[in-house]
């Protein structure tokens, strides 16, 4: 896969996407979050990926949000996806949410704005002692009604998740671990070492446990959508059952299917 903005390298089971506009404190176009949402959707498919690590390129920024020089009338300009950006960020919000592996936000600055909302929406997030967290959209004309507000009251409560929209203050990756916002944060020379940390404990569990669960802590507050997804989060084992096989093999054998010894 040939990226423009974006880095994507896969080994010993993590998938690691980077935000690669440095000179821009990682701040996405249109085209950084479509190549974000394909790298997203070949890490959910290759089996060999057991871990996501989501980051920013250097080490000023995680990501600052949507690029504000890319701002015109209607919204931001696009070149080559389809979506505009705020419809395209929602889905790449979606996807970390959905990806049926942990997805780790690797937070080594600046996570402003729609940069902030994807660290929420990670399943953790480990920050260097140099993170900054906040929102912007108040203060630049933008805001997110999606997940970025949802999962963000969930991890700190109302009061706290109104503050920080509202007032667009920033945080201290200490006061980020107080309130619950972050699992962990390590001196900045530490971070990856951190980070291959958990990789390696995440990918010593059972996958199918961690998938299930990943659904389940979702189902509740995603409504329908949760439930499909825990619902085929399902259908995919019982895939792997002879009942489920009976079906398929009896349609390609021409056949009725003989279920009965799985009626008990
Ligand atoms: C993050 C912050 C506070 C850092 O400040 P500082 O002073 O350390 O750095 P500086 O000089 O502001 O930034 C370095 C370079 O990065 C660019 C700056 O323009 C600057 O470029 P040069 O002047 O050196 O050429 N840069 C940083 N963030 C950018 C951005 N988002 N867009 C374009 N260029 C950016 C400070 O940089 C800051 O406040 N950044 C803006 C944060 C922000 O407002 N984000 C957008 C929120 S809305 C959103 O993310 C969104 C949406 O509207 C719709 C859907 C999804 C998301």
């Amino acid at each position: 896969m040939e990226f423009t903005e974006i880095l994507y390298e896969k080994k010993d089971g993590v998938a690691r996407v980077t935000i690669n506009r440095p000179e821009k404190h990682n701040a996405c176009t249109t085209t950084t979050v479509y190549e974000l949402t394909q790298a997203l959707t070949d890490a959910w498919v290759d089996r060999c990926v057991g871990v996501v690590v989501l980051t920013g390129a250097g080490d000023k920024a995680f990501c600052t949000g949507g690029d504000q020089s890319i701002r015109e009338e209607g919204g931001y300009a696009g070149t080559v996806a389809a979506l505009p950006l705020e419809v395209a960020w929602q889905q790449v919000s979606t996807l970390i949410r959905t990806i049926p592996k942990p997805v780790i936000a690797r937070v080594n600055g600046y996570a402003i704005g729609g940069g902030h909302v994807f660290h929420v929406v990670c399943d953790f997030s480990i920050a260097s002692e140099n993170a900054k967290f906040g929102q912007a959209g108040p203060r630049v004309g933008s805001f997110d009604p999606g997940y970025g507000t949802g999962d963000l009251v969930r991890a700190v409560g109302l009061k706290r998740a109104k503050e920080i929209w509202f007032l667009c203050r920033q945080y201290t990756a200490q006061q980020a671990l107080d309130m619950g916002l972050v699992n962990s944060v390590v001196p900045h020379d530490q971070l990856d070492s951190e980070v291959d940390k958990w990789c390696t404990d995440l990918l010593e569990k059972s996958p199918t446990a961690m998938k299930m669960l990943k659904y389940a802590f979702h189902a509740e507050t995603d409504g329908v959508a949760g439930v499909t997804n825990l619902g085929v989060g399902g259908l995919s084992m019982f895939y792997n059952t002879e009942e489920s096989l009976e079906g398929k093999n009896a349609f390609i054998e021409r056949r009725k299917p003989d279920f009965s010894k799985f009626r008990k």
